[in-house]
């Protein structure tokens, strides 16, 4: 073999190495879902199909699950964990960190629309946010880093609920907003506009409706979580 030929070879199997990797790893997500990896959701975990997370065509199927680490260290600390297992048989997973006593609950959605997927997890105090990208369940973080989180029984003076609205003109389509129902002599519900890019989510425009009454809908919307026709209550997964 000529120098020449002994190159093309080489340059030719190397192309063939580079369609090997790309090529798996190109497709995994779209045409034909998540590569199965990862464990299993344990035994008793809650399981909910949810819509196609993975853009594979097929439904997806959120759990809550709790499991007690048996390590001496641990003192019987008992972990929560959100999963998503796809159809494909992907499983990813994440560790809630949470003080509150009350049982979480998981609602898969896709508050803009755009085909981007976000869990919100709540432990009935606050909630806070993922989305799943890449193949993970990864949490979404305001522009400082830390990890975003909705106030629930506006402990914080933040929010009592969460939903999906177009808040003004500014940034036109449906929205992730978060809601804060107060009642000083007058109902009052504002909505604070949420923009999500990937992990990323970033404080929008707010503005504050009035209402006649507590059982006004929009004061028990904002009393929830919710996005569309999706609630938490109707379609998510609570812990077992
Ligand atoms: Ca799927």
């Amino acid at each position: 073999m000529t120098g020449t030929l002994k190159r093309r070879a080489l340059l030719l199997v190397l192309l063939l190495v580079a369609a090997w990797f790309t090529v798996p790893a190109a497709r995994s997500f779209a045409a034909g879902g998540c590569t199965p990896t990862g464990a299993p959701p344990p035994a008793d975990a809650a399981q909910r199909k949810v819509r196609d997370l993975d853009w594979d065509g097929r439904p997806d199927t959120l759990w809550v699950a709790q499991s007690r680490d048996g390590s001496p260290s641990s003192q019987g600390h008992i972990d929560r964990v959100v999963g998503v297992t796809t159809a494909s048989g992907d499983n990813a997973q994440v560790e809630v960190a949470s003080a509150s006593p009350i049982p979480l609950a998981a609602l898969a959605i896709d508050a803009q629309q755009d085909g981007q997927h976000q869990i919100i997890v709540s432990d009935g105090r606050s909630a806070q946010l993922y989305v799943f990208a890449d193949c993970k369940l990864q949490t979404v973080a305001d522009n400082q880093g830390a990890p975003f989180l909705f106030d629930l029984q506006n402990l914080r003076d933040h929010g009592t609920g969460v939903g999906c609205g177009d808040v003004g003109p500014s940034s036109p389509g449906r929205h992730l907003v978060g809601l804060q129902a107060l009642n000083e002599g007058l109902w009052t519900v504002r909505r604070t506009e949420i923009d999500l890019n990937g992990t990323l989510a970033t404080i929008g425009p707010s503005d504050t409706v009035t209402a006649a009454s507590a059982q006004d809908p929009a004061v028990i919307s904002a009393q929830t979580i919710s996005c569309g026709d999706l609630t938490l209550a109707k379609d998510g997964v609570q812990q077992p």
